[in-house]
């Protein structure tokens, strides 16, 4: 029989996942989480076979300039890939996977989450209660902003920024949507959807700005200073997709001086590490990049790249490979 090529995983993942993973690899798994440092990671990519980065490893062309002559698959665990070096991935003759689909709706759900909680004042009405500071019900005590026939602008008609568009219709918001590429007439019916070419002209239309496309060199500080002051001063943003493509120092800048009225951050620039000034904020939600983490997803996520390392190691090519131009 054919050896079993070696799967090196970053990270613990689900224990059915990891169970898995050992019948069918020779699996080296990290059984305490315990992040891979750069010198670890180099290790890893010289000896693998097929490596199981998160989003918390740089493969950077540092790194995969040592990558071993075995080194034929990167089947990253999440849909993000741009901790990725793709162009060197691919002049190395190696493929990447992600794991689209299984977290979308999750993903969605949160971003919503976050609309709610920023115009409701969730996170500040948690803390007064836990400061023991409440005094009981007030007229005026808590007010927030209304979402319902309110506009809400995505940034990034994908998958994610569907299944959002889907919700907030639910909630009774109009969408509006600018992508680089307007989308199917039929898809844009079914969400009643307004199309902006003009990201600018969106901006300053819109009451909630939500951030669904991916990080690329294309996209990295889309939502510029000068582009956050395009939105106007009730107006409220979220973001689930990456940190770089909202330039955070403005926003936070933008947010203390209630030049726009509110934030909901899962991701960061330089994570993890989350602007000091943005703690002291009470109009920010601040989240731990866990907009895809459910229990399920995380089965889903660890599924598909069990799916995408077998279609591969059997010859085939594998469901999720990441196309790099498509980016
Ligand atoms: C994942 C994410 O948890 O998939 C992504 O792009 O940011 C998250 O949903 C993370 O990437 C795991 O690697």
């Amino acid at each position: 029989t054919k050896k079993k090529p070696l799967v090196i995983v970053t990270r613990k993942l689900p224990e059915a996942i990891e169970t898995r993973m050992m019948e069918l690899f020779d699996s080296r798994l990290n059984i305490d989480d315990s992040p891979m440092d750069k010198a670890a990671l180099i290790e890893a990519v010289k000896h693998a076979d097929v490596l199981v980065p998160t989003v918390t490893d740089r493969i950077d062309a540092a790194v995969l300039a040592h990558a071993g002559p075995n080194l034929r698959l990167i089947a990253n665990f999440g849909n993000g890939i741009d901790h990725i070096d793709l162009q060197t991935a691919r002049q190395r003759g190696i493929t990447v996977t992600n794991t689209p689909d299984v977290l979308t709706e999750d993903t969605a759900d949160m971003t919503m989450g976050l609309i709610l909680s920023v115009s409701r004042r969730v996170g500040e009405g948690e803390r007064l209660i836990r400061s023991g500071d409440w005094n009981g019900w007030g007229p005026t005590l808590m007010l927030g902003h209304r979402i319902w026939g309110k506009r809400l602008g995505i940034v990034g008609m994908g998958r994610i920024g569907r299944a959002l568009a889907r919700r907030a219709k639910g909630f009774g918001l109009s969408v509006h949507y600018h992508n680089r590429r307007r989308v199917h007439p039929d898809i844009e019916e079914e969400l009643d959807a307004t199309y902006w070419e003009s990201l600018d002209q969106m901006l300053a239309h819109v009451d909630v700005v939500s951030v669904n496309c991916p990080h690329t060199p294309a996209t990295y500080h889309l939502l510029s200073a000068r582009r956050l002051k395009l939105l106007q001063p009730h107006a409220i943003l979220v973001n689930t997709a990456r940190g770089e493509i909202v330039d955070e120092t403005a926003l936070t800048r933008m947010l203390a001086n209630q030049e726009i009225a509110g934030a909901g951050l899962d991701v960061f620039e330089h994570e993890p590490a989350v602007n000091p000034k943005l703690i002291e904020l009470n109009n920010a939600v601040l989240l731990p990049h866990m907009g895809s983490a459910t229990i399920e997803g995380r089965v889903d996520m660890g599924e598909k790249v069990l799916i995408n390392i077998k279609t591969f190691v059997d010859g085939h090519t594998p469901p999720d490979r990441v196309i790099e131009g498509l980016l």
